[in-house]
């Protein structure tokens, strides 16, 4: 069909990552012309990116590809596909003035990084100057003048962060739809156990995910604090944070943390959760992906301690968390004395597996007001925390001492230089 043709053309281009200094150096005070320019990025990288997990979806193994959840979320990937493909190019005129306002510098204009190396892409007829985003450098070279703007530019602008919000939200279940089809996928073949391919397509499936909705974040909140006129809020440029505190995100976890396990648990006594973090160390970085990983991590750990020493106890041992600030990195590690993992489970540990007692949350019928999620364990929460780290560069690594406990490495790069990995 012409569709299926469509998105394997798109699929021929490579995808393009941004890291993490040129979404904050695109987006600093934006006029509506740079978000313009943003969105005919989005314009032509989304589809890019939308039709490789078309493709990728299409080429999982025959008992999967064929499964319905499967379909619903492969159908999501066309229908936004779709969306975007027939959502119209800016104008002429609105390229005009654009492009009119833009002051020339010295012509040296930038292309975000990857594709201009790529002849298929050059010669893709998509492209053309305006897909440029000019760097730091640049910027006050190639601004443009927002009162010699037509309304068209900031009507157009508007029009497509509608239909990114429609994308964002259609895509909020792919994460628990993929996950009932990894149960249905397991009762099928009867096994506990996750084959190493599929692993490496969720991951793959997941990491693009996050990418997407960063991009799609991005530029969400951009026109957002530019049309409430209001001057990017104190260090945030969209989501990025360029002076994210680590000692208050990472304390904000652990108050969460405990907060969760004592009325999970219905502790008397909830264990202590010891920080120990260079006051004003700052970074640039997502503070909700900080906050998500690390909340994370500790909810590993108070459910370890917890269950090695039972809900009744007095006193547990505390969990420590150390961050240590280094040129490259900023290391965030959780050490727990909840008894550690066998090694031979460690791999476990990073599969998707939502085990059985986890099944009622995705039967239909089921009663979601009835349910306690557990406070750890959706089987999710660590290979995707580890996929949150590795988006910008970072990771994240368990050490277990089996009879004692455990220590989670999450080290965050602190160069944000790191390009997206786009697999
Ligand atoms: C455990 C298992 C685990 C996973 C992740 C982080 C901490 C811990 N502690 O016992």
């Amino acid at each position: 069909r012409e569709l299926a043709s469509r998105i394997a053309h798109f699929a021929r281009f490579p995808q393009t990552g941004v890291s993490l200094r040129q979404m904050v150096e695109f987006g600093q005070n934006p006029s509506q012309g740079t978000l313009l320019r943003g969105a005919q990025f989005l314009h032509d990288e989304l589809p890019i990116r939308l039709a490789h997990r078309v493709v990728e979806l299409d080429s999982l193994p025959e008992n999967l590809n064929q499964m319905p959840s499967v379909l619903r979320v492969k159908r999501m990937y066309i229908d936004s596909f779709n969306e975007l493909i027939n959502f119209p190019k800016a104008s002429e005129r609105i390229r005009e003035a654009v492009k009119e306002a833009t002051v020339q510098g010295n012509g040296d204009q930038r292309h975000l990084p990857g594709n201009q190396h790529n002849p298929a892409y050059q010669e893709s007829p998509r492209i053309s100057s305006s897909h440029w985003i000019p760097s730091i450098q640049h910027r006050y070279h190639y601004d443009v003048k927002p009162t010699e703007l037509p309304v068209e530019v900031s009507e157009y602008n508007r029009s497509f962060v509608q239909t990114l919000e429609k994308i964002k939200r259609r895509h909020d279940p792919v994460v628990t739809t993929l996950a009932q089809g990894v149960v249905e996928y397991k009762q099928r073949m009867k096994t506990q156990k996750i084959d190493n391919h599929v692993q490496h397509f969720l991951d793959r499936f997941y990491l693009s995910r996050i990418g997407i909705r960063m991009l799609i974040g991005q530029q969400i909140e951009l026109n957002q604090s530019q049309q409430q006129k209001q001057r990017q809020q104190g260090d945030y440029v969209g989501v990025i944070c360029t002076h994210t505190r680590v000692k208050e995100v990472v304390q904000e976890a652990i108050d969460n943390a405990r907060f969760i396990c004592g009325d999970y648990y219905m502790l008397m006594s909830v264990p202590v959760i010891e920080l120990h973090c260079p006051q004003e160390l700052e970074f640039m970085y997502v503070p909700s992906h900080l906050h998500h990983m690390v909340f994370e991590l500790l909810k590993n750990s108070l459910r370890a301690v917890v269950e090695l020493f039972g809900d009744e106890a007095e006193h547990y041992p505390t969990i420590k968390v150390v961050v240590a600030e280094g040129n490259e990195d900023i290391t965030i590690k959780v050490s727990d004395e909840g008894g550690g993992i066998p090694r031979s489970a460690m791999e476990q540990v990073w599969t998707y597996m939502y085990t059985t007692a986890q099944t009622p949350m995705l039967d239909p019928e089921f009663d979601k007001s009835d349910f306690k999620a557990p406070l750890a364990g959706f089987g999710y929460g660590l290979p995707l925390s580890r996929l949150y780290a590795r988006y910008f560069g970072g990771d994240l690594k368990l050490i277990s001492m089996e009879g004692y406990g455990t220590d989670a490495y999450l080290h965050l790069s602190r160069l944000s230089d790191n390009e997206e990995p786009l697999a």
